[in-house]
């Protein structure tokens, strides 16, 4: 039942790591098994989430792992990249579920690429003062040190965090993703904290023996909306918030133009944790955004509505296909992406793996899905060709799953899942990227 005879994908380099991603908290359910987190303080207060629901059961994988590592065994994969849940080691059953979810993915032939932190933070250390404490940062790392020394037999390559830049700007300056602080620039303790446990992250890996770790950092190119200057400006300042704030001190050591002095505790001394050198870089990418000077109004962005007083406005990118969410489809984004970062950063760069790409399209025969996916892996293949060093690419997601503040609404999955009974249900994507996954295979098999 091969989907599409379209034209193969370019073969990519040899030991190229072809996966994808789900995280704790959009998937597993069972929260009746596990500490609470704040994303389920965050769900239960009313008109957080716009379908009203919560992730109490949402995919129910805690209970239906064996299906999700057999569907990830006949996709093919070479990797599955999972969050594991903070709150649920905390918990009894201790890291129990992960130490079984690992052994599966391993006897299924499918390499286990843990995140050790996907925005679920404990809800007794958010009420200690969450990410604007800065001993957050230490009780991280002593956790990522316990699940290193629990699974580092069996898993050999690490995420330290996702995307810390969403969750400093959605979850605590603009309130929209948990814990719903709405802080505004004091939001950027909470920035610097998540990345100094990154760093300690890293040391407690290094310590246990790992040797291939990286973080997942959410980058797009900013599009000026003009080549005015005050749209040159605000351009720069929101590429300065969403890319280099985040990127700089990973990859150089140091915040860029002058942000370190906003940033609280010694911020020198802190950097050079931050800066541990990693084995590679991950980058979620989906899609560029333009931004303009502030309009002083509000703006629908990403289905959030930004307050009217920030320093810049998002506008539409025109004249190109959206998503069911409303995102731009911009293949070429992510080839500029990636030679961007590597004409920015030179050598300081490490090898780039795609932590996430992917889109959410409504349907079965979900050929705008097949078609976002086969655009995206050919220009991550541009990139490549311009010498850009990638080494692997994740989807998002395996499944179906709770999209944070949209609920249930957003479907982003290879796989549907029918939330009243589980039952999954392989889209027309899947089989197609089982299929391109096999002759990439067969191709490197010469
Ligand atoms: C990731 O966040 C998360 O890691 C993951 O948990 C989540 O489910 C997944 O992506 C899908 O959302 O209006 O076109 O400019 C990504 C967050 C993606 C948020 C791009 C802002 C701007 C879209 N970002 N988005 S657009």
């Amino acid at each position: 039942d091969a989907v599409h005879p379209a034209p193969e994908l370019p073969g990519f380099p040899d030991g190229f790591l072809w996966g994808v991603s789900t995280s704790a908290h959009q998937i597993e359910g069972a929260v009746e098994e596990r500490e609470p987190s704040v994303w389920d303080v965050f769900s239960a207060e009313p008109g957080r989430i716009k379908d009203g629901s919560t992730a109490a059961v949402a995919c129910d994988h805690v209970h239906r792992h064996r299906e999700d590592v057999a569907l990830l065994a006949g996709l093919g994969v070479d990797a599955y990249r999972f969050s594991i849940s903070w709150p649920r080691v905390r918990s009894a059953g201790g890291l129990d579920f992960y130490d079984r979810l690992v052994d599966e993915l391993c006897a299924a032939g499918v390499r286990p690429v843990p995140t050790l932190f996907h925005w679920d933070l404990p809800t007794a250390l958010h009420d200690k003062g969450g990410w604007l404490e800065r001993d957050t940062a230490a009780r991280f790392a002593d956790h990522v040190a316990t699940v290193a020394d629990r699974l580092g037999d069996r898993v050999h390559k690490w995420i330290t965090l996702n995307e810390p830049a969403e969750h400093t700007l959605f979850g605590h300056a603009l309130g929209a993703h948990a814990p719903g602080e709405r802080l505004m620039f004091d939001a950027l303790p909470a920035a610097h904290h998540q990345l100094l446990a990154h760093g300690l992250a890293v040391r407690a890996l290094r310590a246990a023996g790992a040797a291939d770790i990286g973080i997942a950092n959410s980058h797009g190119p900013t599009w000026p909306a003009s080549p005015e200057q005050p749209d040159l400006d605000a351009a720069a300042f929101y590429d300065l918030l969403l890319n280099r704030l985040f990127a700089e001190p990973v990859l150089l050591g140091a915040y860029p133009d002058g942000t370190g002095d906003l940033m609280p505790g010694d911020v020198a001394a802190d950097l050079k944790v931050i800066s541990e050198p990693l084995d590679w870089y991950g980058v979620n990418y989906y899609a560029p955004t333009k931004v303009g000077a502030p309009k002083g109004t509000e703006i629908e962005f990403g289905g959030l509505t930004l307050p009217a007083d920030l320093p810049f406005s998002v506008q539409d990118v025109e004249d190109v296909p959206v998503t069911d969410f409303g995102w731009p489809v911009v293949p070429e984004g992510l080839t500029e992406l990636l030679t961007g970062f590597r004409d920015r950063y030179g050598d300081r760069l490490p090898p780039i793996v795609i932590t996430e790409n992917g889109c959410s399209y409504e349907g079965l025969d979900d050929q705008d899905r097949i078609a976002y996916l086969d655009g995206h892996i050919r220009a991550l293949h541009r990139a490549v060709r311009a010498g850009v060093d990638v080494r692997g690419y994740f989807v998002w997601s395996l499944l179906d799953n709770w999209e944070w503040a949209e609920g249930y609404a957003r479907r982003f999955g290879l796989v549907h899942v029918d939330y009243a009974t589980g039952k999954r249900t392989p889209k027309s994507s899947y089989r197609w990227f089982r299929d391109r996954l096999l002759a990439q295979r067969a191709r490197a098999r010469g």
